[in-house]
């Protein structure tokens, strides 16, 4: 088991000023930072990281939506880091997501979620690669 996962404080949650309530949350739950960066998707580099979604019907809304406005990134360290990070920021509809998790605290709907999570060790190499260089993730 790896344990490392990958986030994104996406456009909406951003935009909000959430995004240093949301990584005190992160934070205090007990992850640590591996690396961190504040960017702004394109569309291109959007559609590329939800490329496994292209055939959804969302598909064209969420890459619209993830290249809106600035984001930050992250890789995060913990025992057990994907699952205890889906577990601290809640379903991915927000009106699903448990109390107190950063979806049910910053999110307002399915299509507009606040953060991103890797579900899978698998992913969250794949994602973190995406965003950061060797250098940047040791
Ligand atoms: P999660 O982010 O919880 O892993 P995924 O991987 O199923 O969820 O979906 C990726 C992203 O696509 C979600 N975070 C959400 O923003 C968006 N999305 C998923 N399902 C829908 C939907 N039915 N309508 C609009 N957007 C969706």
């Amino acid at each position: 088991m790896s344990n490392r996962t990958f986030t994104m404080i996406k456009p909406d949650a951003f935009a909000n000023g959430h995004s240093g309530a949301i990584l005190d949350i992160i934070l205090k739950a007990g992850f640590r930072l591996i690396a961190l960066k504040m960017t702004h998707l394109t569309p291109e580099k959007a559609g590329e990281f939800y490329a496994v979604h292209r055939a959804r019907p969302f598909y064209g809304e969420l890459v619209e939506f993830m290249s809106r406005g600035p984001i930050i990134a992250a890789i995060l360290e913990k025992e057990n880091a994907v699952a205890d990070f889906r577990k601290l920021i809640g379903a991915t509809d927000p009106a699903k997501a448990d109390k107190g998790t950063i979806r049910q605290l910053f999110a307002a709907s399915l299509g507009e979620n606040a953060i991103h999570g890797s579900d899978s060790d698998e992913n969250a190499q794949v994602e973190g690669d995406f965003f950061f260089s060797f250098l940047e993730r040791i």
